[in-house]
């Protein structure tokens, strides 16, 4: 389980002027973030866009992660879809492309029971030889599992664990301490320090891609017992998640990354683009990162 311990972004899906896929921004963001010591990727998650690209899309984009990784990093696809068939299909993508684990939201839209989300699961880890990391992300999704519903997963050797992007820290808590071997990630940066203090293991998080070192170096401050350390660093970036909060986190994201030289053009429609003035909001908020 060590290969999933520590700090993993959860990778923006770079696009070029003319709204493609663009490899060669993908490489800049993985290799600046492989400098900075992060342990891999999550590859196509809510914050890579998953629900906005096309099928062969996805599967370029979990292609060329791995291409660009080249074995020097753990690799989880998110590999999320509201039909099982579609999701096994990605699934079995990751599984050629060498991954180390597939993740996966709960399917959504519809309304499933969760005997029905339980079968979602069950299925893909059926048909799909990778471990599973159950992805609880209430917020977009619309499901909430509780640590129950969890424990069902983590109880089946498949289920190696599970990321959290929930404030449910007691939730956390409980099923950690009921499968304390399995993983968990904390999912809110901006609540990372309690993640790790109720259990998480490390964090998958989506302003890790332009500020993994601050995430890394807490980790390392807690594993080493020096978490009044590491409060001061918590503030530091929540006070730029809350600026992010403000304008929206994604297009700020993929903002952020250009004033840093890697451009990873605008967001998907129906997704916005930050205006002038956010823009000179966001870059007064993070230009001592440069
Ligand atoms: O799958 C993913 O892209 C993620 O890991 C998402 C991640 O948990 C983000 N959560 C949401 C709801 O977007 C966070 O990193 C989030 O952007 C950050 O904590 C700011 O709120």
């Amino acid at each position: 389980m060590e290969k999933f311990k520590g700090i993993f972004p959860a990778l923006l899906t770079p696009f070029d002027e003319n709204n493609r896929f663009n490899e060669k921004a993908l490489e800049q963001l993985m290799e600046m973030n492989l400098k900075k010591g992060v342990r891999g990727f999550y590859v196509g998650g809510s914050t890579g866009e998953a629900f906005l690209l096309s099928e062969s899309e996805r599967k370029q984009l979990y292609r060329s992660a791995a291409q660009i990784a080249n074995g020097r990093c753990t690799l989880i696809a998110h590999i999320g879809a509201i039909s099982t068939d579609q999701a096994a299909e990605f699934g079995r993508t990751a599984l050629e492309c060498g991954y180390d684990a597939i993740s996966s939201v709960s399917p959504f839209y519809y309304g499933f029971t969760f005997p029905e989300i339980k079968q979602y699961y069950f299925d893909l880890v059926g048909q799909v030889e990778l471990p599973m990391i159950v992805y609880n992300i209430p917020k977009y999704s619309g499901v909430t599992l509780s640590a129950d519903n969890i424990g069902e997963f983590l109880s089946d050797d498949r289920f190696i664990g599970v990321k959290h992007t929930s404030n449910d820290y007691f939730a956390m808590e409980q099923f950690k301490s009921a499968y304390p071997d399995k993983v968990v990630f904390n999912g809110f940066d901006e609540m990372f320090l309690a993640g790790l203090a109720m259990g998480a293991d490390g964090g998958i998080g989506s302003t890790y891609n332009f500020m993994a070192e601050k995430f890394v170096k807490m980790h390392t401050l807690v594993k080493e017992g020096r978490l009044s350390e590491a409060q001061p660093i918590q503030k530091e970036v929540n006070r730029i998640i809350a600026a992010l909060i403000k304008v929206g986190v994604l297009k700020a994201e993929k903002a952020i990354l250009k004033m840093m030289g890697i451009d990873c053009g605008a967001l998907r429609k129906p997704f916005g683009q930050l205006s002038k003035e956010e823009e000179s909001y966001v870059y007064e908020t993070v230009k001592n990162l440069f």
